[in-house]
């Protein structure tokens, strides 16, 4: 099976971002014998030497801020998935006629491998590593990245082996990927994130579906249904649908009486027992389904699929139990970075939960949280940025307070907290207001937790 489709490479591009998709790419574009500019908004030394290397291999750097004319003077533009499609230079170089793709898309272009690429606002992350385990537990040599962490260049630059890409795909990904077609495309749901970024909702949307739009018959796209936005839109794409529905036993997969049911046209059928499983909730259901499926229409046995799921215990930062404490358990769910993925948490727990929220508003509605929290909440506590906007759309439903940072939210919801409660980060928000990454944020609250003392 062959996946990217090669193009003619640029004798001048020209890298925008120089975070770890810009510097990988970099070097790929650099052992490709090609000219490279690279720029970024940030000064030089807020790099701390990062970029030396790239220098020495005659990268030119313009950093602190970009020129618009770097921009005009290239074949190719290769845009960081950060950096926002409609900035004026590239808008101006777009106007021109230059061509630009991100990061991933200029990798797949040369990859000769399967690809299994995955997205949806939430859950995307897991099921991407799940199906990494799957197809590792099955005996085959799998590369397991892109918005989880490692760009797909990063692969190519290594030269391992593989026998199949599963990728992390982010709507941003998307966007700059004009000609991706990965052989199987899983599509999670798609609730309000990112409004940061789109002009409304149904242009996030799309972004999500396009991961389909260049799929040819032959190739596998996987949607889930239980998720309202992705069983309303009318799927158009070519390749065959195969559907995740959990409580449809009409679906290609579906969950009857604590069994997982996998029916694939045309594929013997098999079940998973979920009655213990260490991933926990209905949207890990949906997780479950979707890499079923994605593994059984490659052929993967249902063995691999059983003994993965034994075994994995979920990744850090997604409702991740950290301790219990006087009674009261805490939960890190500091990926949680858009209602929908709140929501989906909160939906986990049939106990009272005092939540801690706030970072960098993504300018999404709060108002379904609103309401979970009214049936759920036994505590609001708000900080950062967004805290205004979120007491203002919250104080109505849950008692709501507001402070500074995590840590006065975190000391009042412990003053707060019964024993058998839930005590749960879950920002509903990104973290770069007062952290470099979500993780940070998580690992922060779990030094908080920690410092509690004995208990
Ligand atoms: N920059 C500019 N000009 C701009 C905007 C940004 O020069 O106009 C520069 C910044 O100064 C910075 C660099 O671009 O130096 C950052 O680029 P980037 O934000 O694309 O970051 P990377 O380090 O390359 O990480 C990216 C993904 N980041 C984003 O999508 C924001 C990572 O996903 C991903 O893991 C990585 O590529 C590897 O594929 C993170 C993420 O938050 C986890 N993703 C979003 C999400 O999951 O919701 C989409």
């Amino acid at each position: 099976m062959k996946s990217g489709t090669p193009s003619k490479l640029p004798e001048k591009a020209l890298v925008v971002g120089m975070g770890i998709s810009g510097r990988s790419v970099c070097e790929l574009l650099l052992n490709r014998g090609i000219e490279v500019t690279a720029t970024d908004l940030r000064p030089s030394a807020s790099f701390a030497g990062a970029l030396a290397g790239l220098k020495e291999r005659g990268c030119r750097l313009r950093l602190g801020s970009h020129h618009p004319d770097d921009f005009l003077g290239v074949e190719q533009i290769i845009v960081s998935p950060g950096v926002p499609f409609d900035l004026e230079p590239l808008e101006e170089a777009r106007r021109k006629g230059i061509e630009i793709v991100g990061e991933m898309e200029w990798a797949w272009r040369q990859v000769d491998v399967p690809v299994i690429a995955v997205t949806g606002t939430n859950g995307k992350t897991t099921t991407t590593a799940l199906l990494g385990e799957i197809f590792k537990a099955s005996g085959k040599r799998v590369f397991v990245g892109g918005n989880i962490g490692t760009p797909l260049s990063r692969w190519l630059l290594n030269g391992d082996e593989a026998d199949y890409l599963v990728l992390e795909v982010s709507s941003f990904q998307l966007d700059t990927a004009p000609t991706f077609r990965p052989e199987v495309g899983v599509l999670l749901n798609v609730t309000e994130d990112h409004l940061d970024r789109y002009r409304d909702f149904s242009e996030y949307v799309e972004s999500k579906f396009s991961i389909f739009a260049n799929q040819q018959s032959g190739d596998v796209a996987i949607i889930n249904f239980d998720d309202p936005i992705c069983r309303n839109r009318p799927y158009t794409g070519k390749g065959r649908l195969l559907i995740a529905g959990r409580g449809d036993p009409s679906a290609d997969a579906f969950i009857e009486d604590g069994f997982a049911i996998v029916n694939i046209p045309g594929k013997n059928p098999f079940r998973i027992d979920l009655r213990s499983p260490h991933l926990k909730g209905m949207h890990n259901e949906e997780n479950i389904l979707a890499a079923a499926l994605a593994s059984s229409a490659l052929d993967v046995p249902p063995s691999a699929v059983r003994e993965t799921l034994n075994s994995f215990r979920g990744l850090p930062h997604r409702v991740e139990w950290v301790r219990k404490w006087k009674g009261i358990d805490f939960y890190d769910d500091s990926k949680g970075t858009n209602a929908g993925a709140v929501i989906r948490a909160l939906e986990s727990f049939d106990r009272p939960v005092l939540l801690l929220l706030g970072g960098t508003d993504k300018l999404g509605s709060y108002t379904a949280l609103a309401q979970l929290l009214k049936k759920k909440g036994k505590g609001a506590f708000v900080y950062g940025e967004a805290a205004p906007r979120l007491y203002r759309d919250l104080h109505g439903f849950v008692p709501t307070f507001v402070y500074d940072g995590l840590e006065g939210a975190f000391k009042r919801a412990v003053e707060a907290a019964r024993p058998g409660d839930v005590v749960l980060l879950s920002p509903a928000c990104s973290s770069f207001d007062q952290y470099d990454s979500y993780a940070q944020r998580g690992d922060h609250f779990k030094r908080l937790v920690q410092g509690l003392g004995e208990g």
